[in-house]
C-alpha cells in the first residue's frame, strides 16, 4: 500500500479510537462507581505506581470509596476496598463475582484452560473434579497429612546438613513444598539434589519474578505491548513451555502404565475420566486441560507455600521472643521426640497465631487474581456491566487497623486473645475469602455425598 494511504489510516483510526474511549466514559460513567478521570487510551495509569500498586489503591479508595471505578488501560475495572466491600462481593454475592478476569499475559499460554484461568462451564466442572480427587486422594491410604509430615522429616535432614551454618534455604524450602504437590500429583517426590527436578523449579522461580516485575504490570494494562515481545516476556514463554513439556512426558509415563482398577494419583483419575468420556465430543477431560491443571496446582501450590515459609523463617530470626515462645510451646505441648500432627494444632494457640500472623503481615497476594461479574450486577446503588474485571484488596483486609491495631507490625497477639487462646478472624483472608481450597466463590465444594 501506499505509505501516505497507510498514514491516513493510521491517524484515522487513532482519532477513532480516542472518540470512542472519550465517548464510553462519558456515557457509561453513570453507573460505575466513582472514580478519578480518565484520560484516551492511557486511562488512570498517570495515578497509578506499578511498583506499589496496593498502596495506589489505599490512597484512591481515600478519596472514592470503598467501591470505586479505575481504568487500566481503555478498560474500567471496580475496585473493592477494605473488609465490608469485599465479603459482599465475595461472600454475600459469590455466585456473580466468581468470573475470572483476564491477565493478559497468561492469555497466550492459558488460554481459558485448566482452573485458574478458565471460567463457566468449564472451570466448574474442571474445578469440582479437582476438589473431589484432592479430597478423595487425601482419604486414601497414604493421607495428605502423611505426605506433608514424611516431606517435613526430609526437610528437616536437609536442613541438619547445614550444620548451622549460614545458607540461602531457598531450593531447600522450594523442593519439600513442591515434592507435596508432586506427591498427590505425579505420585512420587524427588531427591533433594535432583538435576532435572532442580531445573523444573528454576524456571519457575525465574517466572516469578519476571511476573511480579512492574513491567510485566504495565503490559497486563496494556497488552498491545506484548506484540513487540520484550525480552523478558520471550524468557517467560520459553521458561513455561519447558515445564509444559515435563509435564507432557509425565503424564505420557502414566498413560502407559495406567492401571484403571488402581489409580496411583491426580494424574490416573484424570486419565480414566477421560477414558470413561471417550466418545463425548465435548468431554472438557482432554490432555490439554489436563497439562494446564496439573501445571496449575504445580505451579500455585509450589511458589505461594515456599514463600509463605521463607517469609516465616525471616520473620522468626527478625522476632526471636516470638521465636522462643514458639520452640516454649513445641517443647511442652509435642516434645521433640515426634512428628507434628494436624491434632497438635488445637492445643497449640501461640504457633497458631505466629502461622495466621505470618500470612496476614506477608500479604502474598495483596490484589488476589482478577474477578470479573458474571452477569449485570447491581452493587451498592452502582451498575456493574457483565464481563467487567473486579479486583479485590486482600491487602486492605489484611491491615484493616481496627480488627488488628498497629496492622503494620508482626504481632501474633492479632490472633490471641487476653487468655492467650487462639483468636479467629474473618478478616483473614490471604487465601481471599470462601473455601478450603483458595478459590473465587463458595458453592461448588463437593457435597459428603458426592
Ligand atoms: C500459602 C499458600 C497459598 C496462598 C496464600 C494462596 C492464595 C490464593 C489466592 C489469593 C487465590 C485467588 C483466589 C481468588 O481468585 O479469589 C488462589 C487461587 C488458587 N489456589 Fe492458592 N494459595 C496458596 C496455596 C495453594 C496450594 C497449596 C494450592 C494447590 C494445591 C493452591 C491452588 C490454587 C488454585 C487451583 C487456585 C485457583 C482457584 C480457582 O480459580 O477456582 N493454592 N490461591
Ligand atoms: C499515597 O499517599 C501518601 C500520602 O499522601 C504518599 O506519600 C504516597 O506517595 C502515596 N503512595 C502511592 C503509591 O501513591
Ligand atoms: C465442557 O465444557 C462446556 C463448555 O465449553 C460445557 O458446556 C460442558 O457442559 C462441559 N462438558 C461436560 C461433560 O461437563
Ligand atoms: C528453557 C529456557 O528458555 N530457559 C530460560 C529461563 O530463564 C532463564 C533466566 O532468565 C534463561 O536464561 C533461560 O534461557
Amino acid at each position: 500500500m501506499d505509505p501516505v494511504m497507510v498514514l491516513v489510516l493510521l491517524v484515522l483510526s487513532l482519532s477513532c479510537l480516542l472518540l470512542l474511549s472519550l465517548w464510553k466514559q462519558s456515557s457509561g460513567r453513570g453507573k460505575l462507581p466513582p472514580g478519578p478521570t480518565p484520560l484516551p487510551i492511557i486511562g488512570n495509569f498517570l495515578q497509578i505506581d506499578v511498583k506499589d500498586i496496593q498502596q495506589s489503591l489505599t490512597n484512591l479508595s481515600k478519596v472514592y470509596g470503598p467501591v470505586f471505578t479505575l481504568y487500566l488501560g481503555m478498560k474500567p475495572t471496580v475496585v473493592l476496598h477494605g473488609y465490608e466491600a469485599v465479603k459482599e462481593a465475595l461472600i454475600d454475592r459469590g455466585e456473580e463475582f466468581s468470573g475470572r478476569g483476564r491477565i493478559p499475559v497468561f492469555d497466550k499460554i492459558f488460554n481459558g484452560l485448566g482452573i485458574i484461568f478458565s471460567n463457566g462451564n468449564i472451570w466448574k466442572d474442571i474445578r469440582r473434579f479437582s476438589l473431589i480427587t484432592l479430597r478423595n486422594l487425601g482419604m486414601g491410604k497414604r493421607s495428605i497429612e502423611d505426605r506433608v509430615q514424611e516431606e517435613a522429616q526430609c526437610l528437616v535432614e536437609e536442613l541438619r546438613k547445614t550444620k548451622g551454618l549460614p545458607c540461602d534455604p531457598t531450593f531447600i524450602l522450594y523442593c519439600a513444598s513442591s515434592n507435596i504437590i508432586c506427591s498427590i500429583v505425579f505420585q512420587n517426590r524427588f531427591d533433594y539434589k535432583d538435576r532435572d527436578f532442580l531445573n523444573l523449579l528454576e524456571k519457575l522461580n525465574e517466572n516469578t519474578k519476571i511476573l511480579s516485575s512492574p513491567w510485566m504490570q504495565v503490559c497486563n494494562m496494556f497488552p498491545i505491548l506484548l506484540n513487540f515481545c520484550p525480552e523478558s516476556y520471550n524468557t517467560f514463554l520459553k521458561n513455561h513451555t519447558y515445564i509444559k513439556s515435563y509435564l507432557l512426558e509425565k503424564i505420557k509415563e502414566h498413560e502407559e502404565s495406567l492401571d484403571v482398577a488402581n489409580p496411583r494419583d491426580f494424574i490416573d483419575f484424570f486419565l480414566i475420566k477421560r477414558r470413561q468420556e471417550n466418545c463425548n465430543q465435548l468431554s472438557n477431560y482432554t490432555l490439554e486441560h489436563l497439562t494446564t491443571t496439573v501445571g496449575n496446582l504445580f505451579v500455585a501450590g509450589t511458589e505461594t507455600t515456599t514463600s509463605t515459609l521463607r517469609y516465616a523463617l525471616l520473620l522468626l530470626l527478625k522476632h526471636p521472643h516470638v521465636k522462643d515462645k514458639v520452640q516454649e510451646e513445641i517443647d511442652r505441648v509435642m516434645g521433640r521426640h515426634r512428628r507434628p500432627c494436624m491434632q497438635d494444632r488445637s492445643h497449640m494457640p501461640y504457633t497458631d497465631a505466629m502461622i495466621h500472623e505470618v500470612q496476614r503481615f506477608i500479604d502474598l497476594i495483596p490484589n488476589s487474581l482478577p474477578h470479573k461479574v458474571t452477569c449485570d450486577v447491581k452493587f451498592r446503588n452502582y451498575l456493574i456491566p457483565k464481563g467487567t474485571t473486579v479486583i479485590t484488596s486482600l491487602s486492605s483486609v489484611l491491615h484493616d487497623n481496627k480488627e488488628f491495631p498497629n496492622p503494620e507490625t508482626f504481632d501474633p497477639g492479632h490472633f490471641l486473645d487476653e487468655e492467650g487462646n487462639f483468636k479467629k478472624s474473618n478478616y483473614f483472608m490471604p487465601f481471599s475469602t470462601g473455601l478450603s481450597l483458595c478459590g473465587r466463590g463458595n458453592y461448588y465444594t463437593p457435597s459428603r455425598e458426592e
